[in-house]
């Protein structure tokens, strides 16, 4: 290897605002404080850093000039610093990269010996933007990495592919705006992203890599689409959807947020238009069952499960009446999941939205309904359903029968009840409902109590009683009721069995789960493989031999603005014909949603260019389920609830093996911005302690850098003055923040191996936790220390030497000892997927094995194979200047031995002349001598032993130490 002197040469002068050089090792010293500067050494450490563009140097320093009596600004014209790096990461990195790359050393064979156990370790793969990867992105990529090198390295064969979810709206929006066409764009983006990925040293298998754009995989995406359509589960629906007429678009629910669209924050109105949906209600209750065995998040499982929202109760029926009381023949039929409390409906409400609205109002009341329904439709569901809200309501001036006591009771119309769940419409329990409760207070509606909590203590006429308890005033021997003194449960299959028997109702499960709107009004998406009859308008599905429907060039990428979507100007593309029947047919010009491409791609990395099928058989049997999946929490519910539906779908036509696609699902945290430190300045223009800033706008803040602060208990102060509190807050990354830390700059000042190491040790993997530019030092100070313990310091004119400074000989058990322990717990980390105490583990090991004299080779290489998931370019680089010519990355991770972990000290009991006078604590595999020294040493046996002359010792190691005396001490000691 050629000795290379790796140096960067820093222009620290002028000093940019905000940016700091430090020097190291006496103490911390400011150079910007301090206006000169002497040394003797020849080298130090200096570590200058530009907050602002967040870039950073450090490294041991040779100062050309021995001394700097200047300050630095003044520094420029005399001196240059040369920094070297901990170790020269920026030669070893780029050379294990291309050494993978050109031995496909991570490449997983497509015949594979599936004797072996497999382990299947996923990413969620990204949306290539044109922003590149951010730190957040490495955190669970390497987190991905560590478990796919570690199972590498135990054995398994291993899948760990990487791919891009490439279609979708920003690129489209971007060729709106400059007219690049968008596959440029994309193609553009994910070279980048590869490059990135390809600099942290991720042991993907990149020839499995694979964009959801490509025809050869959107083949089968529009291929599942046909069988869903073929079973029913995909239709078409006039559905009032989100149109946002500023994107010309249709918007799924989640991409609206209050009333304006999610991206660009654009009014968003309901808007009846013809769309394809998919039936994801039909597997509502699989959805739901099927989580209880899967090892996820709780957090995850629940959201899933109040997504889907499963409510059992009843559907029962209110005959509306005339205005002399009889019955009409309109029925209104309500939802409830307490059918225990019917005496207790005093009256009921319909949505404003309810179709049988219409029928219903008296023709005083017209006038305030339809003014209600007009203010109801102006607002979100979400505003409607807000349980502090004031609840508003209008009479409709009619009234219908409770059936189970007769009673007339009047018909509301309210907001508070959705016209879009259950039935739309409500029999309002004032006594047992909150909201019903309210309501009835404000418009003096009768409130009757109908069950009483066990514990009478709970009676409170105040306010609502919604728990469960025994039912009171509830009888009526003319219709047949009686559930006086049940308990609610009893009470509620009562009245179910009496509604089914009489007609009045009956037992039902209603979901909160919505069929999913499945159809975009943009370009950038996988077209829908369906054609409509011109003559007739029938809907006719592309024969499976006709895909992939590829996507038209399109130089105009604007929406039409109407709902026609952008395709629709493909007019050759647009107007074809049937291929069955040779009939003049239009093309569906909506494309797929972006969660489509993403639903079943985790499939496709088994057995990524089959053309025949959509996975093979075997491998798929052999691969399923993906045992870890790591992502964000965003995808908790969307991404996670479509994709197991269509794995059921393709479960059901036996396309996949398993019941479920993810077996276990980690979310990794965020990471936040580097912590600023605020200050507030009061009316007089002081600091204020931020106690007492509260009410103080942005205007009176002020950022404080860090050495200026200092920790007090657990808050900040200003160091010069502790009684000023400060406010220490993390943001989100963002531009607009200029909190961005960009991982190409952190690769290259510090190297690949020190962010990822970085990003694992910042805290548990899935804790939200904050950049700091400190801890990068940190890890890098380490594996400095782990390079100098193994390959040698560098050469006083700072070069780095060839091979090894580790020796050929046995190590000693203190050795075999710190290693074993490291060994079991770096191991017993990764398997908790708790890194960070791993990394604390070698940390350990590294500070004991700086104490050794000799250096063992046998116990450093194990421990190279230790460090080689978290940093994995050093550790290849280790392990070759011990002595090896090939990649570790299959050699077996180190077995602990438990011979080796036992606790070393013992409490060794001693004895004088036979009695046990006390005890020592030695070393399990101490001498006779050493523990009889330490018995000496020892308060209460020096008693016994001080100056006494000894005639044997009888030494039993581990067991006891037996001190016979002469008898001549004997009778000194009877003295
Ligand atoms: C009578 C009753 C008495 C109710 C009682 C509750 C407590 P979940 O669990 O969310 O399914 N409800 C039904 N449809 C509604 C709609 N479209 N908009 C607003 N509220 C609606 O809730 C079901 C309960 O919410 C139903 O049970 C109904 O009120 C109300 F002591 O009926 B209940």
């Amino acid at each position: 290897m050629s000795k290379h002197l790796l140096e960067t040469h820093i222009q620290i002068q002028p000093l940019p605002p905000r940016s700091h050089a430090f020097l190291f090792p006496t103490q911390l010293q400011t150079l910007q404080s301090r206006k000169s500067f002497t040394t003797k050494k020849s080298s130090f450490c200096v570590s200058l850093c530009n907050k602002k563009k967040n870039s950073f140097f450090f490294g041991h320093v040779s100062v050309v000039r021995s001394s700097v009596t200047r300050g630095v600004n003044e520094v420029e014209e005399d001196k240059q610093l040369v920094v070297k790096k901990a170790y020269p990461f920026l030669e070893i990195e780029p050379k294990w990269q291309r050494y993978w790359e050109e031995n496909r050393t991570f490449r997983t064979p497509d015949e594979i010996d599936t004797s072996k156990p497999k382990f299947y370790v996923l990413d969620m793969f990204p949306y290539p933007s044109g922003a590149g990867l951010h730190v957040g992105h490495p955190l669970g990529y390497t987190a991905t990495d560590i478990l796919a090198r570690f199972k590498r390295m135990q054995g398994y064969n291993v899948l760990h592919p990487m791919g891009w979810d490439a279609f979708g709206l920003p690129a489209e929006q971007y060729a709106i705006q400059t007219g690049t066409h968008p596959n440029i764009t994309t193609f553009r983006n994910i070279n980048r992203f590869r490059s990135q990925l390809k600099s942290l040293g991720f042991s993907y298998d990149w020839d499995r890599e694979f964009s959801t754009i490509e025809p050869e995989y959107y083949k089968w995406t529009q291929w599942i689409f046909l069988q869903l359509l073929k079973r029913g589960l995909a239709y078409q629906a006039e559905v009032p959807v989100n149109w946002c007429p500023a994107l010309g678009t249709v918007l799924a629910n989640e991409e609206v947020i209050d009333g304006v669209s999610e991206r660009g924050g654009h009014p968003v109105i309901r808007k009846p238009m013809r769309q394809w949906m998919l039936k994801i209600t039909a597997y509502a209750d699989r959805l739901l069952e099927d989580l209880d065995d899967l090892d996820w998040p709780e957090s995850v499982k629940d959201m899933q499960r109040n997504w889907i929202g499963r409510s059992e109760g009843a559907e029962m029926e209110f005959y509306v009446l005339d205005s002399d009381g009889q019955e009409r023949n309109i029925k209104i039929t309500v939802f409830t999941t307490r059918p225990d409390t019917i005496f207790g409906a005093t009256y009921l409400v319909v949505a404003p939205e309810h179709t049988l609205l219409p029928s219903l109002v008296s023709m005083a009341q017209s006038k305030y309904v339809e003014e209600y329904i007009d203010l109801a439709s102006r607002k979100s569901d979400l505003e409607r359903t807000e349980l502090q809200k004031e609840k508003t309501g209008v009479f409709s001036g009619c009234y219908a029968r409770n059936p189970a006591n007769g009673e007339a009771i009047p018909i509301w119309v309210a907001d508070y009840v959705l016209g879009s769940y259950g039935t739309g419409a409500i029999m309002a329990v004032p006594a047992h409902d909150t909201r019903d409760y309210e309501f009835a207070l404000k418009y003096d509606i009768p409130i009757r109590w109908v069950v009483t909590p066990e514990d009478k203590s709970l009676t409170d006429s105040r306010s609502a009683f919604p728990g469960q308890g025994l039912i009171i005033n509830s009888s009526n021997s003319m219709l047949g009721l009686d559930i006086n003194g049940l308990s609610s449960k009893e009470a509620a299959s009562k009245v179910i069995e009496w509604a089914d028997k009489t007609g009045n109702g009956k037992k039902k499960v209603n979901y909160k789960l919505r069929d999913w709107l499945f159809a975009r009004q943009r370009y950038w998406g996988e077209p829908i493989p369906v054609i409509f009859l011109d003559e007739t308008g029938e809907t006719i599905q592309l024969p499976e031999t006709e895909l992939p429907l590829t996507l038209p060039e399109l130089d105009d990428f604007t929406p039409t603005g109407t709902g026609e979507p952008p395709l629709s100007k493909a007019v050759s593309w647009v107007k074809t014909m049937d291929p069955s029947s040779g009939k003049p047919a239009t093309r569906e010009t909506s494309t797929m949603p972006q969660w489509a491409g993403s639903c079943w791609y985790y499939l496709r990395y088994m057995d990524p260019s089959n053309s025949k099928e959509l996975v093979d058989k075997e491998k798929e049997r052999y691969w399923s389920p993906v045992d870890v999946y790591v992502g964000g929490a965003e995808h908790a519910v969307l991404h996670l609830l479509y994709s197991r539906f269509w794995h059921k779908v393709l479960y059901d036509i036996g396309v996949v093996s398993t019941k479920e696609p993810f077996q276990c699902v980690i979310n990794q945290g965020i990471i936040l911005g580097e912590v600023q430190y605020m200050a507030f300045r009061g009316s007089d223009g002081n600091f204020i302690s931020a106690d007492s800033a509260d009410m103080l706008g942005e205007a009176n803040q002020e950022r404080i850098p860090e050495e200026k602060v200092v920790k007090s208990g657990d808050s900040f102060v200003l160091k010069d003055n502790p009684k000023i509190r400060l406010v220490a807050r993390a943001h989100k990354m963002s531009k607009s923040r200029g909190n961005v830390v960009n991982p190409d700059d952190v690769v290259s000042e510090y190297g690949a191996d020190s962010l990822r190491l970085y990003e694992m040790f910042m805290g548990p993997l899935r804790d939200s936790k904050t950049w700091n530019t400190s801890g990068i030092e940190g890890v890098h100070r380490f594996l400095g220390r782990t390079w100098r313990l193994i390959a040698g310091s560098p050469s006083p004119d700072g070069t780095f030497r060839d091979g090894t400074v580790a020796i050929d000989e046995e190590p000693t058990l203190e050795q075999l000892r710190s290693l074993h322990k490291c060994i079991a717990k770096v191991t017993e980390e990764i398997e908790g997927t708790r890194f960070n105490t791993g990394i604390s583990a070698m940390m350990e090991f590294i500070n004991a094995a700086y104490k050794w004299d000799k250096h063992p080779r046998s116990i450093f290489e194990a421990f190279v194979l230790l460090l080689s998931p978290y940093a994995p370019h050093m550790a290849e680089e280790l392990w070759l200047r011990l002595g090896h010519s090939t990649s570790l990355a299959y050699e077996p991770f180190p077995k602990a031995d438990p011979a080796y972990l036992k606790d070393s000290t013992i409490v060794l009991p001693v004895q004088i002349n036979g009695k046990t006078r006390g005890t020592i604590q030695v070393e399990e595999a101490c001498t006779e001598e050493d523990a009889f020294k330490l018995a000496l040493k020892d308060e209460k046996l020096s008693k016994y032993l001080a100056g006494k002359s000894i005639k044997k010792r009888i030494y039993v190691p581990g067991k006891v130490l037996n001190v016979i005396l002469d008898r001549e001490n004997i009778k000194v000691g009877a003295r």
